[in-house]
């Protein structure tokens, strides 16, 4: 029996475990459990590690690790790094970024913390209704004399404006670099992401379609951009005693190089599951009202490790918050992948700035459980639970606001 056999489907509201019914699954289902490759192969790696003897500073496995990834992007150069954030600041250094930088605030924290770390003021941009992702018009709008770039971010692994942004840093005369920490063995007018702006970081963290334990990759088609940044990750070392600049310590290990191999073996595998489930989540929540669930272009390459479901509650009248404590007492933790908007982060609010789109959005979202740990089985109850939520809003949204103390 699969462990998140879920319980007899609720009928009635008072099914739901936060009226007092019994959780819809036994384990909590997350968002975000890794996808894990060939176990067999990972142990072999680890142990070709122990005998080698080289743990971390661009071991084999590293160097593998980035030519693989080159290969598949298709990118002349590709650096692996600690993890993105590291990345970035890296990227954001080794391109000269300074004063102001443009970036959605519609992303996760690490875009803006990237920028902020080295005192570079992040300027933020609202997103397109359509795309969810940075809006061209209002950015044009957004750039001083004081401006030296652009971070615009594949979120989802949804491409923004590629073409645009990349006319846009040319005629204006910025350096563009794309997170693209989601979008790893994604397409964007058929050729794969990686190889656009002037740079692009990938994460391979633990949560992300290929995982390196922690991870992530600067990559870059420009000669003295990859030149530098690699001595950036290195402490600016160019031999023994030997110094070119400053920087960090931004180096993967063995280990992580010898995970992300051996899931960038699967990924093929990873990609069919997740393309899976994502059509049926989207195809069981199809007829449900105020509901929807963002779709990607079927024509590019996609790695779908994100389901995020778009919740209008003035149709649903039970808000995505309530929905999302509903399904967390459920043992189903949805995430509000990105909430509030880094614009209203602590670090950053500003209360001048509004940003309406990225506040809209930013209510209704709710990324919601996939990948390899997830059954079509456990999608369906989790459907179920929404349905039965939705198509009795006014009184699920009622008897909560009744019940709070
Ligand atoms: N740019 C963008 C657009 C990003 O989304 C991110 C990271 C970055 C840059 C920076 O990349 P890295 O520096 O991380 O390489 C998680 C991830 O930690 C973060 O990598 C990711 N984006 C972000 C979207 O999600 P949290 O704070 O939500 O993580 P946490 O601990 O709540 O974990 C998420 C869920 O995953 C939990 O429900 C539990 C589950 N999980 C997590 C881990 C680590 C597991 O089941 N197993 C695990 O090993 O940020």
């Amino acid at each position: 029996m699969h462990k998140h056999m879920p319980h007899a489907p609720k009928q009635v509201i008072s099914d739901l475990q936060i009226f007092g019914g019994r959780p819809a699954f036994a384990e909590k289902l997350h968002v975000g459990r890794p996808n894990i490759g060939n176990r067999q192969w990972f142990a072999d790696r680890v142990n070709e590690i122990f005998e080698r003897k080289w743990l971390t500073n661009n071991g084999p496995f590293v160097d593998e690790f980035e030519k693989r990834i080159a290969e598949l992007t298709g990118v002349k150069h590709c650096i692996a790094i600690c993890n993105a954030t590291i990345a970035l600041e890296i990227a954001i250094r080794a391109l000269g970024l300074k004063g102001e930088v443009i970036v959605p605030s519609f992303t996760f924290v690490a875009t803006a913390h990237a920028l902020q770390w080295q005192e570079i003021t992040p300027v933020f941009c609202d997103i397109d209704p359509q795309t969810h992702t940075i809006d061209p018009n209002q950015l044009e709008t957004l750039i001083t004399p004081r401006t030296t770039g652009i971070i615009a971010v594949n979120l989802f692994g949804r491409n923004c404006e590629i073409a645009r942004l990349e006319e846009i840093a040319t005629r204006r005369n910025l350096k563009l670099l794309f997170d693209s920490a989601h979008a790893f063995g994604c397409s964007y007018q058929g050729r794969m992401i990686g190889g656009f702006g002037d740079a692009e970081v990938f994460s391979f963290h633990a949560t992300k379609f290929v995982n390196a334990f922690e991870g992530g990759a600067i990559v870059t088609n420009n000669d003295d951009l990859a030149h530098t940044a690699r001595l950036m990750q290195n402490f600016g070392f160019t031999t023994y005693d030997q110094i070119a600049c400053v920087g960090t310590n931004g180096k993967m290990s063995e280990v992580s190089a010898a995970m992300g191999l051996t899931n960038m073996e699967s990924m093929d595998d990873f990609i069919a599951i997740n393309r899976q489930h994502h059509k049926q989540y989207a195809k069981e929540l199809a007829d449900l009202s105020g509901v929807t669930v963002l779709s990607n272009d079927e024509e590019e390459k996609c790695n779908y490790q994100y389901v995020v479901m778009e919740i209008d509650a003035s149709n649903t009248l039970v808000t995505r918050d309530e929905l999302m404590q509903i399904l967390h007492h459920e043992n189903v933790l949805a995430r509000r992948y990105f909430y509030p908007g880094c614009h209203r982060m602590k670090p950053y609010n500003s209360s001048a700035l509004s940003l309406p789109e990225t506040e809209k959005l930013s209510e209704r979202v709710l990324s919601l459980p996939t990948g390899t740990s997830i059954t079509p089985a456990d999608i369906t109850a989790i459907c179920r639970i929404i349905r039965l939520v939705v198509s009795n809003g006014r009184e699920v949204s009622e008897k909560l606001r009744a019940e709070r103390p």
